[in-house]
């Protein structure tokens, strides 16, 4: 008999077909969310489970699937899943490290220049019929921005991401700075990236791009006194997670012009509904779609599936996240 995947949500066709040649699998395919209580009916039997950030993996999961052997989480980043308590129980967790960087690192920079060139409020613009109400063609003055090109670029977390995203920033002409818990000698040589503790890196910077994982150290890394360091004409994008910003201090910021405008692709609570924030016009939202691209779900789909079936087969999984979980129990 195959071992059972639950799987919370419909993932590409591509990681479905290759876990079908070697599970029992079972999909939620509804467009929302699988209700708390369900998944912890539907986890009962599992061996295997496919989740995302949309779940929380915790002690109460574990103790409701008692066959559980490993975890695959549909993301690179793994802050929904109660990762010591796995390893204690010899439960694996796997996540999606690679293929989404350049997704992710892209659309930082969707958001950073559609923010900073004003696109959304442009769009809207012409899209209401404004533009042909107000009887103005074209003006000098119209919708002015903030100039990209030659600026300065201050990345927080300078993993994966931090640096596809200075890689970019290269092209664009810009002085790179970064902050991260460890020095990177090599990127620092590479893309000429210079480190800058996290004040000094805030202070400088005409952007800054958050990409962080969520820990104890980084939630609310940006609060108050920290976005006042920032320039007037500075944008702040995040593509990590919304609990690295305290939301209340930026709507603050954002209302009384300490910063010029921020881009969100995360927030702290989401789906991120009828906040302060809907009421500003120097923002751009998004509803979480860092990794959203065709070629990166199906990488991530296809990652996933490697790293199960890896399992199944006695195998480490190609990205295992809690290494010393071989020590308690060995894979398969
Ligand atoms: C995911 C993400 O798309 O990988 C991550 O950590 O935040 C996104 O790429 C999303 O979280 C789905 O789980």
């Amino acid at each position: 008999m195959k071992p059972k995947v639950f799987i919370t949500r419909r993932i590409p066709e591509n990681g479905i077909s290759l876990l079908r040649e070697h599970f029992e699998v079972e999909v939620w395919e509804e467009e929302h969310e699988i209700p708390r209580e369900l998944f912890l009916e539907k986890v009962r039997d599992a061996d295997a489970l496919v989740t995302m950030l949309s779940e929380r993996v915790d002690k109460k999961v574990f103790d409701s699937a008692p066959r559980l052997r490993i975890v695959a989480n549909y993301a690179v980043g793994y802050d929904n899943i109660d990762v010591e308590g796995a390893t204690k129980r010899g439960i694996y967790v796997t996540n999606t490290p690679d293929v989404l960087t350049n997704a992710t690192a892209d659309f930082a920079w969707a958001l950073l220049l559609g923010t900073a060139r004003r696109l959304v409020e442009a769009d809207k613009f012409v899209r209401s019929g404004e533009w042909k109400r107000k009887g103005v063609a074209w003006h000098p003055l119209m919708f002015l921005g903030y100039d990209v090109c030659c600026k300065t670029i201050g990345i927080v977390g300078f993993g994966r991401i931090g640096q596809a995203i200075a890689k970019r920033a290269k092209g664009f002409g810009m002085r790179i700075l970064y902050n991260s818990r460890t020095r990177k000698p090599e990127a620092e040589r590479e893309l000429g990236a210079e480190f800058r503790p996290l004040e000094e890196l805030l202070r400088e910077s005409d952007f800054v791009v958050l990409a962080v994982p969520l820990t104890e150290e980084s939630y609310h890394m940006i609060n108050e006194e920290r976005l006042k360091l920032m320039k007037q004409s500075a944008i702040l994008v995040n593509i990590a997670r919304g609990k690295v910003v305290d939301t209340g201090a930026l709507v603050k910021a954002l209302k009384e012009g300490w910063i010029a405008g921020a881009g969100l692709d995360v927030f702290e609570e989401e789906p991120y509904y009828n906040g302060e924030l809907f009421g500003l016009k120097n923002v751009v939202l998004a509803p979480h779609l860092g990794s959203a691209t065709y070629g990166a779900r199906e990488g991530m789909a296809e990652l996933v599936a490697k790293n199960l079936i890896a399992f199944k087969n006695g195998q480490v999984p190609p990205t295992l996240v809690n290494r010393e979980v071989v020590k308690v129990r060995k894979p398969g």
